[in-house]
This record gives structure tokens, sequence and C-alpha cells, in this order.
């Protein structure tokens, strides 16, 4: 009896750190799905491209570039409405845009590279009298 209750005891254990374990993998995808959920505000760096090389999005939105290249890019404003860091490679960096309007960028690094961020108001309203 007393035997059967440590085995009971060491089983409950070892469920345990399999429960664990399991939550561990759990929190992979979980985070996956996060930023695909995200993907709406998000502009991927990749082969010396913007993606998705013209993003609209309502004022107010925080928009989050990733560098997935191998090599540094920048974000840079033509308008100098914002400008990044050097971002090595999984660097991000974010704005927030609290005005509607067409803002221009380029990778101050290698000026070919553009995209453009159209902010519409966030309001769903009719078009100002
Ligand atoms: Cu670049």
């Amino acid at each position: 009896m007393r035997i059967t209750l440590v085995r009971a005891a060491l089983l409950a254990a070892m469920v345990g750190l399999i429960l664990n374990a399991l939550n561990a993998l759990n929190a992979l995808p979980a985070a996956a799905a996060e930023t695909a959920a995200a993907a709406g505000t998000t502009v991927k760096i990749d082969n010396f491209t913007f993606t998705p090389q013209s993003l609209t999005v309502k004022a107010g939105t925080t928009v989050t570039w990733i560098n997935e290249d191998d090599i540094p890019h920048t974000v840079v404003a033509t308008e100098t409405a914002f400008k990044s860091k050097v971002l090595d490679t999984d660097d991000k960096y974010t704005f927030t845009f609290t005005a509607a309007g067409t803002f221009q960028y380029f990778c101050s690094l290698h000026p070919h590279m553009t995209g453009t961020i159209v902010v519409v108001p966030a309001g769903g309203g009719g078009a100002a009298p």
C-alpha cells in the first residue's frame, strides 16, 4: 500500500512535468498566432524589400517594422515624420501614426528600398462637410 502511494506520487509528479513541457511548447504557436493577428500593422523587411510595400492603417495605429533580412536596414520617412535607428536582424521599430496622410519612407542604407504607409482617419464617419 505504501509503495503504491509512493508510485502514485511519482506518477503525479511526472504528469506535472509533462504538462509543464506541453505548456512550454504551446507558448510558441500562441506567439506565432499573435504575430499573424497583427499582420495588418506589420511591415516585414526581407531581401531588400518592405512587405507590404504599401500599408493602409487607421489613425492611431502603431505600425511595426521587423527586419527579417540578414543585413541591417533602417526605416526613414521622406518627410521626417519618423526615423528608426539601424535595425539588425530581428530588430523591430514601431511608430504610431496619429494623423491621417500618406507617409513615404525608405531605407537610408539602401535608398532604393521604399515603402508607403497610408493613414486614413480613425472615425468611420462620412467625409467632412
Ligand atoms: Cu536597407
